[in-house]
């Protein structure tokens, strides 16, 4: 586990080290946002228990919402979302075989009552994922909320 410098409000999970490289675009915009984060290398189909300990402990950390991305049979958002209540947003990440169509709708199609808020295939999805968890918080963070708004400004200019 890799955290950023203060106390960890976001929790960034991926399903291999291999994800790492599309996911930076997800951690730059936290650091960039001056927002606490941890990072974890965690696979629902390889270690599916830590995945279990790791959603039943993330309340009690101070965890407020939860970034998960996997590639191909992309089960790891669902896992977690099915054992919280935190907001789960999941990250379908590339694939060489099917282009990331594979995560795309295995993170996406949850079941009636288990919600995975999915984003875009890739990089710009990690990036929205990190600014839909800092619009989470923002609802009860003006100082979030400040640092979107001059973000979005920022995209107009
Ligand atoms: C998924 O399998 C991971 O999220 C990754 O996208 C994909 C391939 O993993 P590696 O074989 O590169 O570890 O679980």
């Amino acid at each position: 586990m890799m955290e950023g410098a203060k106390k960890p409000v976001i929790a960034v999970v991926m399903g291999s080290r291999s994800d790492l490289p599309e996911m930076e675009a997800c951690t730059d915009v936290l650091k960039d946002f001056g927002v606490g984060y941890e990072l974890r290398v965690l696979s629902a189909h390889r270690a599916p228990e830590e995945v279990a300990s790791f959603a039943k402990g993330v309340v009690d950390r101070g965890i407020k919402a939860i970034i998960a991305a996997a590639g191909g049979a992309a089960h790891l958002a669902g896992a977690i979302a099915s054992r919280t209540t935190l907001p789960v947003i999941g990250v379908p990440i590339k694939t060489k075989v099917l282009k990331g169509i594979d995560s795309y709708l295995s993170t996406l199609q949850m079941p009636s009552g288990v919600p995975v808020a999915t984003v875009s295939i890739g990089k710009a999805g990690a990036k929205n994922a990190a600014i839909l968890a800092l619009q989470i918080l923002g609802v009860h963070d003006p100082r979030i909320q400040e640092k979107l708004g001059k973000y979005k400004k920022g995209l107009a200019a």
